[in-house]
């Protein structure tokens, strides 16, 4: 990984990612790909290259990538379950026809893929518990219909043209950096806002629905680690089970009222995230990530919720 391109370099895993390459890889170029409206500021803006990368235009992406050499692209334009439910046809487009512009652009050139995976790519009849690294993915949700599709179209251009594609299957993730939007695992990133400025928490998904989360930092860190990978281990491609932790909003309320007492929180259920949440895995086996290239994060939901609490008391200015 020399010259990244980060399509989607202003989004919740994006923004994160880009800096940590920057930061972490001598040498490394990182073009932050972004589409009008989502602009890059601050420290995305001016510690390296910005460009506009439309997914959906394969001509724009080929000049970018002519332009700098790119060997790695990180693809994370998508719409979350969520909002991909609202708009089908747009979560379609920019998931299916954007990786395919990727993947042909990524044949022609030589260059690395990593398109993310998630645990909305299984369904209601994948074993909730340990689900296994490969298992029956028939998803009820566009959003998994295209997360299926991406696995296998990414591990078809690998086999067929050699394109060396990776990818994991993240949980729902959370960050204090950037808001996620759309998906059906942010309430576990919205209580801890409504639980630092000391306001009530709406919850949309019901008490007793687990689902695998993970924090931020070991999510990156998986992102970079996969395209390290030896390839010689690697059985699977795309893409990998990865787990931290898994609960239900209960748990994750207690765990937060260790720290913030005062947490009050009123369960107004989402049929829609609702019917999401109960399709989806309890808990993944990651067994085949750790034995294929030594996954293991670092964050559990007590050490999560510490840091979350501090640097979003930060952020926010609440002392
Ligand atoms: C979502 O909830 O849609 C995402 C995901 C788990 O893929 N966070």
């Amino acid at each position: 990984m020399k010259n990244v391109l980060v399509i989607g370099s202003t989004g919740q895993i994006g923004s994160e990612l880009t800096m940590k390459i920057r930061r972490e890889i001598p040498g490394s170029t990182v073009v932050a790909g972004f589409v009008p409206g989502a602009e890059p500021k601050g420290e995305l803006l001016e510690t390296g290259p910005s460009e506009i990368a439309n997914v959906c235009d394969a001509k724009q992406l080929a000049a970018i990538v002519d332009k700098y050499q790119i060997d790695t692209i990180y693809n994370l334009a998508a719409l979350l379950s969520a909002t991909a439910e609202k708009k089908p046809l747009l979560a379609w487009d920019i998931q299916m026809n954007g990786l395919l512009n990727i993947l042909e652009i990524a044949r022609e050139k030589g260059c690395a893929v990593f398109t993310p995976s998630s645990i909305g790519s299984f369904g209601p009849s994948t074993p909730h518990v340990n689900t296994p690294q490969d298992t029956i993915q028939r998803p009820t949700s566009i959003y998994g219909v295209t997360k299926v599709a991406t696995e296998l179209l990414s591990d078809y251009y690998f086999h067929k043209y050699g394109v060396d594609t990776r990818s994991v299957r993240f949980p729902g993730l959370i960050s204090y950096k950037t808001l996620p939007g759309g998906g059906t695992t942010d309430y576990a990133v919205e209580v801890y806002y409504s639980a630092v400025k000391g306001e009530e928490f709406v919850c949309p998904i019901g008490a007793g629905t687990y689902m695998d989360m993970m924090y931020m930092p070991d999510a990156l860190k998986a992102a970079v680690d996969i395209m390290y990978a030896d390839p010689s281990r690697l059985v699977h491609r795309n893409s990998f089970n990865i787990a931290s932790m898994s609960f239900e909003p209960e748990t994750l309320f207690e765990c937060i009222r260790k720290e913030i007492p005062s947490l009050k929180v009123r369960y107004e259920v989402d049929p829609v995230r609702q019917a999401i949440a109960d399709s989806w895995p309890d808990c993944m086996d990651d067994s085949c990530a750790r034995s294929e290239w030594d996954w293991k994060p670092s964050f559990d939901m007590e050490s999560m919720t510490k840091d979350m609490i501090l640097h979003l008391r930060e952020k926010l200015d609440l002392k």
